[in-house]
């Protein structure tokens, strides 16, 4: 496709002179260019495909040089990112040096705030608005935050302090009924309620297109009734105020987010009222791209595919795929297993789990602090829930996996997934703080296992064996490992410190995790060198299983560790506390991560920009080795 509109020197200055069908063909256009683009990086496809009327409409009506527009999560920031000069640069999103999948405010001017974790974006954008009522300032601030986003707490936190503070803002809510999976919770089918209400919606839009004609006085008069809606829709129609509206702020909606004309009219009408102002856009998710609307899950967010079949390039099998076909193994024979989701019933795998056991099966929205609490209640109710959630997000419960969890010593063991580096959706979502987190917890068991084989032993493990609480972390993508053998049966005393090669004294590099694979490695490159020595992996990282380990170093006195996560905290250190306590001397050298803000790229190159691939390795085993 040519584009006739986007391209370089196109400015939100440019839409504000477009006329409606120019910029019906701009949204053609941008949809191409995400297409493209998404299907080449991989990235978030159904979002940003949805929200693109959306933005041209924002960018129609609001200063993009003085007024700030905060996206909660940041996933949907496509188009934003091509209308705000990011165009020529946008063939390298999510690369290595490239645009980055969120907005980074070391990126653009025009980003307002980081974004990448969820339900934050009312909270932020309050902060930016009172920051301005304070320097007498008189721009505008816009929070862009989807249904699902909302599920989360921190935008309720948000909502109430913005009703009663009455600072002037505007939320967008972007309401196309998907979490990443169907949007769950009393909030979504209240939300539903709201869009049959639509015949009193049709029905202002008459009142105001009519008072529109009356110009400016006309104008004024449609901000007049916004303000006093309640007594307007109260005369009208009799019909209850919204929950927003309860809580302080003026709702409005919902509106059409795919009629670009409309959404502008309802902006503009809304911008200058001296409230918070709610106003409810339906959008479509996947919107233009068929695959993806009838199957919005799916292509929520994706690896590189092939445009015209919609076809995934990525392979299947994966630590998620296998955790997920372990759990539902352990469920058939123990009914007291029960497993939590925050909204990520496909991205952790349990949507089987889910079919085959529903009432064992909860998923509670973007509810992190919820789950890990209501797991707690679950324990101590005799139930072993296992809590699914990516290792950065679980960040969000921390508090609660200490106080609800850990202190009672309750049985809950958190599945967490992603943990290490993430690759292209950059330093937001690496998991690398998670043995450093887990390390403080009071009572916390942590498995760290290197291969699938591994994954299925130490959750047959922590289901069956340990008493407290207990968290196996494990990465995103393929092992790197050969597996043979049966995958989903329990062979015994599984968690014990193994060696995994042995080839002399000279040092010993302790592994954890799947970085195990850079071990082997640095140890074939040493060997070739003519330096010998041995890799140990292990899988139970705490408690640190010191007297197994001494035992297998026997007399090697150079000892390293690895880990895929922060050196700060982390398994090496709590590793050499634990030798010296145990009676051996000596310190351990660790290879982990000093600084986790590592950009988007892909994990390859995330191990060896922080030094932890093979030859690095075996590089800086050497240089210690010649001291
Ligand atoms: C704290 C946290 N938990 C989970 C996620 C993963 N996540 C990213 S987008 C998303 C769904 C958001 O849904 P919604 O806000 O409705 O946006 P949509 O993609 O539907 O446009 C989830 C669960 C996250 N980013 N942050």
């Amino acid at each position: 496709m040519e584009y006739k509109y986007l391209g370089k020197d196109m400015t939100p200055d440019t839409l504000k002179d477009m006329k409606p069908q120019e910029r019906v063909e701009l949204c053609s256009e941008l949809r191409d260019k995400i297409l493209k683009t998404v299907a080449a990086n991989g990235g978030h496809l159904a979002s940003n495909l949805g929200t693109v009327e959306l933005t041209v409409a924002l960018l129609s009506v609001f200063d993009y040089q003085t007024d700030k527009i905060v996206f909660d999560v940041g996933h949907q920031s496509y188009s934003y990112k091509l209308l705000t000069g990011r165009f020529d640069r946008f063939d390298t999103l999510r690369q290595k040096d490239g645009i980055s999948g969120f907005p980074r405010i070391s990126e653009s001017p025009y980003d307002a705030f980081d974004t990448g974790h969820s339900s934050t974006s009312i909270s932020a954008a309050m902060g930016i608005a009172r920051a301005r009522d304070l320097e007498g300032k008189k721009n505008n601030v816009v929070a862009v935050i989807g249904d699902g986003a909302l599920t989360g707490g921190l935008a309720y936190e948000a909502i109430n302090d913005l009703g009663h503070a009455k600072t002037r803002m505007m939320i967008i809510l972007n309401d196309n009924e998907m979490s990443i999976d169907k949007n769950v919770g009393g909030l979504s089918k209240y939300l539903s309620k709201l869009r049959i209400s639509s015949g009193y919606i049709s029905a202002k839009q008459t009142t105001e297109s009519f008072l529109r004609k009356l110009g400016f006085f006309g104008r004024g008069l449609i901000k007049i009734i916004l303000a006093i809606k309640d007594f307007f829709r109260f005369l009208l129609y009799r019909k209850k105020p919204s929950f927003f509206e309860d809580l302080g702020l003026v709702y409005y909606g919902p509106v059409d987010g795919h009629d670009i004309e409309g959404l502008i009219k309802a902006f503009d009408a809304a911008k200058d009222i001296k409230a918070p102002v709610l106003i409810h856009v339906l959008t479509q998710k996947g919107k233009g791209y068929a695959p993806a609307e009838s199957n919005p899950s799916d292509y929520h967010g994706v690896g590189p595919f092939d445009l015209d079949t919609g076809v995934s390039t990525a392979g299947k099998s994966s630590y998620t795929t296998v955790f997920a076909g372990a759990m539902t193994e352990l469920a058939a024979h123990n009914n007291k297993l029960v497993a939590i989701s925050a909204a990520m019933t496909l991205g952790t795998g349990l949507d089987n789990f889910q079919m085959k056991f529903p009432s064992r099966f909860f998923d509670c929205g973007i509810a992190e602090e919820h789950c890990v609490t209501m797991a707690g209640g679950l324990a101590v109710s005799g139930f072993i829930p296992v809590v699914a959630i990516y290792s950065s997000f679980l960040q969000r419960a921390y508090d609660e996996m200490i106080t609800d969890c850990c202190y009672m010593n309750s049985h809950v063991v958190f599945a967490i997934d992603r943990s290490g580096f993430v690759g292209n959706d950059g330093h937001t979502h690496h998991g690398l703080l998670d043995i450093s987190y887990l390390n403080s917890m009071t009572n916390m068991t942590v498995l760290s296992p290197r291969d699938y084989k591994d994954l299925v032993f130490c959750l047959n493990y922590a289901v069956d064996n340990v008493k407290g609480p207990v968290a196996i972390r494990y990465p995103r993508g393929t092992s790197p490992f050969e597996q043979t053998g049966p995958l989903y049966k329990y062979l015994g005393d599984c968690v014990k410190p193994h060696l995994v090669q042995d080839y002399g004294n000279d040092f010993a590099l302790i592994s954890t995790g799947r970085i195990s694979e850079e071990a082997d490695k640095a140890l074939e490159i040493l060997k070739e060198k003519k330096v010998y020595g041995k890799h140990i992996n292990v899988s139970l990282i705490k408690p640190v299983p010191a007297s197994a380990i001494i035992e297998l170093l026997g007399d090697v006195k150079n000892v390293f560790s690895i880990e895929e996560g922060i050196i700060s905290g982390g398994f090496g250190e709590a590793l050499e506390r634990e030798l010296q306590v145990a009676g051996r001397s000596g310190e351990v050298i660790p290879f982990g991560v000093k600084d986790p803000m590592v950009r988007a790229m892909s994990q390859k190159e995330q191990i060896a920009y922080c030094g932890l691939d093979g030859d690095s390795v075996a590089a800086s085993i050497m240089e210690e080795l010649k001291r």
